[in-house]
């Protein structure tokens, strides 16, 4: 610790709170030097690869080494402290190396879900204005390859900013490379005692792309010159990488420096880079994983969320590797190649704690109990449930069959905006009750707030109201990048004094908190956060569309669908299918897959007040056909508009 001083958070509204500014080594040493040097061959990391049976380990010594190696690689090619390096990356090693490599010279990373499409990963590399992207060839998920350096070619067509792509090989395939691109090499197969050393080489494969690419170019009339250039290129790439050394000096950070950006939803179009800084998020991520899941030293720590998400951000890296422990990292999915996956890769890699979402908790009880029992499931000790409510069917058949009744269940509350936990039962205390469906109790330092619609607190128990957070938290993001009044207006206004998350929460006779759902127009569809706004505008870009509305619906497997509402332009008369066909096209390409709309319904008009806003309160009672719930329609400007959409939806249904 070199120097204290105290800080005043403006985002509190004037309430001060003491930080202590401390300078601390980069991230990458708390997570691997120091346990390098007290246990260098423990495994770090196992990689769940897609294909069942193929996981591959990598120990501290050998991520120490990875994450060194692409440090030096990135100053050497000019990222600097305080740049923002996009990684668009799958779950995998060379990820949190990459991770890892930007905190220890002190550089922000960016992770985007790989799920994105070249267009929103466009929007978050412009956002940030990032210079460097680090992505592989092709991503592998349920059997199926995606494009992901197809995509970030097209992504970085409309970003200035970005100079240079580095390129790992996650599968065999080359791909076309441009001059902005550097090779890096992964290793595909673990030997005995072999390290990661050829992780930043270019590959064979990348070579013959080269020279491939060149014959192309000299059919144009310019090979020799050509010729030179790419050997140029090729030789110097070569050796430079072998250069690369396996120390690479950590930047000394202040304890509010900027760690990561993350980009999440929110009510309006345009997601919020949220921002996270140094010593907090790493005490407040290390601190929830070793209680909340009650992690022991020797235990594999199996979260399968991807790195994309927060939950993959501390607790698949920075939680379990702060802690020096071992860390699953799923490239799968839940039912490939069968729904035995799970529980399949729990006996095999002998996982002590699984932390997974609810959905597909929901997909895999449909398929029945065999493919549970099928499994030893005999070393779990704690199932962790995560990113939206968990209902009691789901959370019971988690129990009782999954934990075979033995292992806690810890609903976990917590958001983007947190950084770790907020909400939780915590089996480290024995004697605590877990209700069902019920996060619990607030985590140390948590102190929740409800609200009545007045803004006043709700000060008794059996009470609902909107979830605040009373005091500031290690863990909480500081603000959003480059948009510090979005960050105050969003979270600090609503409530003045107090943290407003979004989220409505039942507070239970007993003092127990049950997460009722966002009060905002955010949605989550199988645990991915998603505004609708976004899928609005994009729904509006449709060139037979005049305007739309969006809404979240209750869906028995996604936890929450999309049903789109959309009045076409006048004269337009479009067939059903084709209209899903070309809103699903437009969705997938500007956001992704999973923001789909699962209903569209065609009316004439929407429902507005006077004033014009869409009143999409309306539409979701009208879609939940609870009638007699539509509240009070007097601001309505057109009553005729909710009688056609009623008598659609009962025709539908
Ligand atoms: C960690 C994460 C945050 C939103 C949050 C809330 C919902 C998360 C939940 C839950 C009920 C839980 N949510 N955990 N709702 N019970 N245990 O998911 O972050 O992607 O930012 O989403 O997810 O609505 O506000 P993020």
């Amino acid at each position: 610790m070199h120097h204290a001083d105290v800080m005043m958070n403006e985002a509190n509204n004037g309430r001060f709170y003491c930080v202590y500014r401390v300078s601390l080594w980069a991230h990458a040493v708390n997570c691997l030097d120091r346990h390098v040097h007290t246990c260098p061959e423990r495994v770090a990391l196992i990689w769940e690869r897609d294909e069942p049976g193929s996981e591959f380990k990598v120990t501290y010594r050998q991520l120490l080494e990875m994450t060194c190696r692409l440090g030096n690689l990135l100053r050497r090619h000019g990222v600097k402290r305080g740049d923002c390096v996009t990684i668009y990356m799958p779950s995998c090693p060379l990820a949190v190396a990459s991770m890892l490599a930007c905190a220890r010279i002190g550089a922000a990373h960016n992770v985007v879900f790989a799920g994105f499409s070249a267009e929103a990963l466009a929007e978050r590399i412009r956002d940030a204005q990032s210079s460097t992207v680090i992505t592989v060839n092709q991503g592998v998920r349920g059997g199926k390859l995606t494009e992901l350096k197809k995509t970030v070619d097209t992504a970085v067509q409309s970003c200035p900013t970005v100079q240079q792509v580095f390129v790992a090989m996650r599968t065999e395939n080359p791909v076309a490379m441009t001059a902005k691109d550097v090779a890096m090499e992964e290793v595909r197969e673990q030997k005995e005692n072999q390290t990661l050393i050829k992780i930043l080489m270019p590959t064979a494969e990348d070579r013959k792309l080269y020279f491939n690419k060149r014959k192309q170019l000299s059919l144009f009339g310019c090979g020799f010159i050509t010729m030179l250039w790419l050997l140029h290129v090729i030789s110097d790439n070569a050796q430079e990488m072998q250069k690369e050394d396996v120390v690479c000096e950590p930047a000394a950070m202040d304890s509010e420096d900027v760690l990561f950006l993350l980009y999440t939803s929110g009510s309006t179009g345009k997601p919020k880079g949220l921002v996270h800084t140094q010593a907090g998020y790493l005490l407040y991520a290390a601190l929830t994983h070793r209680y909340v899941f009650s992690y022991h030293d020797g235990d594999v720590f199996g979260c399968v969320a991807d790195i994309g998400w927060i939950t993959g951000h501390s607790y698949s890296v920075y939680g379990p590797l702060a802690n020096g422990g071992t860390s699953v990292l799923f490239e799968s999915t839940p039912i490939y190649p069968d729904p035995g996956r799970y529980w399949e890769m729990v006996q095999r890699l002998k996982i002590n704690q699984f932390y997974g979402a609810p959905t597909a908790i929901r997909l895999l009880l449909k398929y029945g109990n065999q493919w549970v029992h099928k499994y030893d499931r005999s070393t779990l000790k704690t199932l962790g449930s995560v990113g939206e409510p968990i209902n009691t069917e789901a959370w019971e058949w988690y129990h009782t069959v999954v934990g075979d009744g033995r292992c806690p269940v810890v609903d976990t509350w917590w958001q983007t905006e947190t950084g770790g936990i907020c909400i939780t039962p915590r089996p480290s205390n024995p004697d605590a009750e877990i209700v069902p469906g019920m996060a619990m109790r607030p985590f140390f330092g948590i102190k929740p707030a409800l609200m009545d619609t007045e803004g006043e607190v709700l000060t008794s128990n059996h009470t609902s109201g909107a979830l605040c957070i009373a005091q500031p938290w290690p863990g909480m993001a500081r603000t959003i990048h480059n948009n510090h009044q979005r960050f105050i207006e969003t979270y600090c206004q609503p409530y003045p004094g107090y943290f407003f998350t979004g989220d409505g929460a039942y507070r239970s006779k007993e003092g127990y908190y049950q997460i009722t759902g966002r009060l905002d127009d955010v949605i989550n569809v199988s645990g991915h956060r998603i505004g609708t706004a976004e899928i609005e505008d994009v729904v509006n870009q449709c060139s037979q569309v005049a305007e739309s509305a969006v809404i979240g619906y209750s869906h028995n497997i996604k936890g929450e669908g999309v049903y789109a509402f959309v009045v076409l332009k006048k004269g337009m008369d479009v067939e059903e299918m084709d209209l899903s066909r070309q809103l699903n096209d437009l969705v997938s390409k500007k956001i992704a897959k999973y923001a789909c709309p699962d209903c569209i319904q065609v009316n004439s008009r929407l429902p507005k007040t006077r004033s014009g806003k869409i009143m999409r309160r309306v539409l979701r009672k009208v879609v939940e056909q609870d009638l007699n719930g539509l509240g009070d329609l007097s601001t309505l400007d057109d009553p005729a508009a909710v009688q056609e959409i009623i008598e659609v939806i009962v025709n539908i249904i």
